[in-house]
């Protein structure tokens, strides 16, 4: 890891790099890749092999390429890393974000559990290794198979579990419904090589899963073990969480449990919360560096962003009745202000897909990968003589605030629900800066 990141927690890891190192490249590289741990690193030795398996009857599985030579179906199957290698080589580039990213800005509006995470813990990664779809065919799981057997693939689900240790429970797992992990739409990977190198331990070697589009909590890293069963299950509780007051918190948090599938998402990394920023007085503009990601793979159409005197009046929400306390939140109220002010206000941004291999193109209409964008953002006269005058009487306070829209012209939501676990914040983003107008002539 990058001594740069901030360190949330040293043992387990969680870390973050910051918001203007993580949009300085349009792929991650390894010492800038967020690290969220539940347990200890595993360090899995030569012998390593992988276990799929199955707990319902009717789903049962056989290594088909070792009965032909062995015959007979073996249950469970185990495979080694150079197994795997006979499969195809698959790749892809991803987001993999963790659902707590951007809590921070969710913890402003009223407290949330959980680590208090910025907006970068979230990595674009090349990936590369085997459809997970393509090892479960081989050992004679498919949806097509399922289907044809008249098997309710509805209730059905992978499991994918480690043996590390973790600090909630005796081990780390999550699961996939098998609809979502076999969906041929989606590449979903068993990774084993990550930016064209073998996958760093740190990240999950020797192979991990990697769930396009999905909470990162569901990319379990350190894979051991695959099974199928006939629910869902999380192991992953809150921190605070005993195994006297487990099933509390199951029962209090059922929202997390089935939070999935990212929304459509952006934020703006560059500048960040309170930067002190020069601007000419006869052209003043803002530099702004950011990134978007779209829901299920919907590429980005269109970044927007605009800058607004602050404060901002207070203006009645159509939140107020559910939830006041976020209502009437300072980030809320200039999410609202922005929200009415004219098309003329706001800037298109610059977008940066990446290389052609992550582009629609080649990935059936599908951009896994974020989109970078970047603007210079005019700051209108008017904004900086209606701004309030910073307490030294040198800067005006603005607020940036940005929104992305996707090519099914779907907008970012511009104000998120609250949730206590901090879930899945994808609200407009603001930046509060000050702005100090340099003598003119000043290089
Ligand atoms: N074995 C294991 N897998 C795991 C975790 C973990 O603690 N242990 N954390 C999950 C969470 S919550 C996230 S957000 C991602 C983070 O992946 P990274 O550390 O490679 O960035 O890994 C997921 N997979
Ligand atoms: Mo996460």
């Amino acid at each position: 890891m990058d001594s740069a990141q901030h360190v949330l927690s040293e043992h387990p890891l969680n870390s973050e790099p910051a918001p203007a190192t993580l949009v300085s490249s349009f792929l991650t590289p390894t010492g800038s890749i967020f690290n969220r741990n539940h347990g200890e690193v595993v360090s899995n030795g030569p012998d390593y092999r992988l276990q799929i398996s199955s707990e319902i009857d009717a789903v049962r599985m056989s290594d088909q390429t070792r009965d032909a030579v062995a015959g007979g179906p073996a249950s469970p199957v185990s495979l080694s890393l150079d197994d795997l290698k006979q499969l195809p080589n698959r790749d892809v580039t991803t987001v993999l974000a963790c659902a707590g990213n951007r809590r921070i800005e969710m913890n402003e509006e009223k407290d949330v559990e959980g680590l208090q995470w910025g907006g970068s813990a979230i990595s674009n990664c090349h990936y590369a290794g085997t459809f997970l779809r393509d090892v479960l065919a081989r050992v004679g799981v498919s949806l097509e198979h399922l289907e044809a057997k008249h098997e309710d693939t509805k209730d059905l689900h992978i499991h994918f579990e480690t043996s590390q240790k973790c600090e909630e429970d005796d081990y780390y797992g999550a699961s996939l419904p098998i609809r979502m992990a076999l969906d041929s739409a989606r590449p979903v990977l068993l990774a084993y090589e990550m930016n064209h190198e073998p996958l760093a331990e740190a990240h999950g070697a020797p192979l991990r899963l990697v769930v396009p589009g999905v909470i990162g909590a569901r990319s379990v890293k350190w894979l051991e073990r695959i099974i199928i069963r006939n629910r869902e299950v999380h192991k992953v509780l809150p921190p605070e969480a005993t195994p006297e007051t487990k099933q509390a918190f199951l029962e209090k948090t059922p929202a997390l449990m089935s939070v999935a599938e990212f929304p459509l998402n952006s934020e703006i990394c560059e500048p960040t919360d309170g930067a002190v920023i020069d601007v000419s007085p006869t052209d003043a503009q803002v530099q702004v560096k950011g990134y978007a990601v779209g829901a299920k793979g919907t590429p980005i159409a269109s970044v927007h962003l605009a800058v607004l005197p602050l404060p901002v009046p207070t203006q009645s929400s159509p939140f107020a009745t559910r939830d006041p306390a976020v209502a009437f939140s300072p980030l809320h109220q200039i999410r609202l202000h922005a929200s009415s002010l004219p098309s003329e206000a706001w800037t298109a941004a610059e977008l940066d897909t990446g290389p052609a291999s992550s582009a629609p193109s080649e990935q059936g209409g599908k951009h896994w990968a974020w989109t970078l964008f970047s603007a210079a953002v005019p700051v209108p006269r008017e904004v900086l003589d209606a701004a309030q005058k910073t307490m030294d009487g040198e800067g005006r306070q603005v607020a940036l605030v940005g929104y992305a829209v996707d090519a099914e012209g779907q907008k970012q939501e511009m104000q998120t629900m609250w949730n206590l676990r901090g879930v899945a914040e994808a609200s407009w983003s603001v930046v509060r800066v000050q702005l100090r107008e340099a003598s003119d002539g000043a290089p």
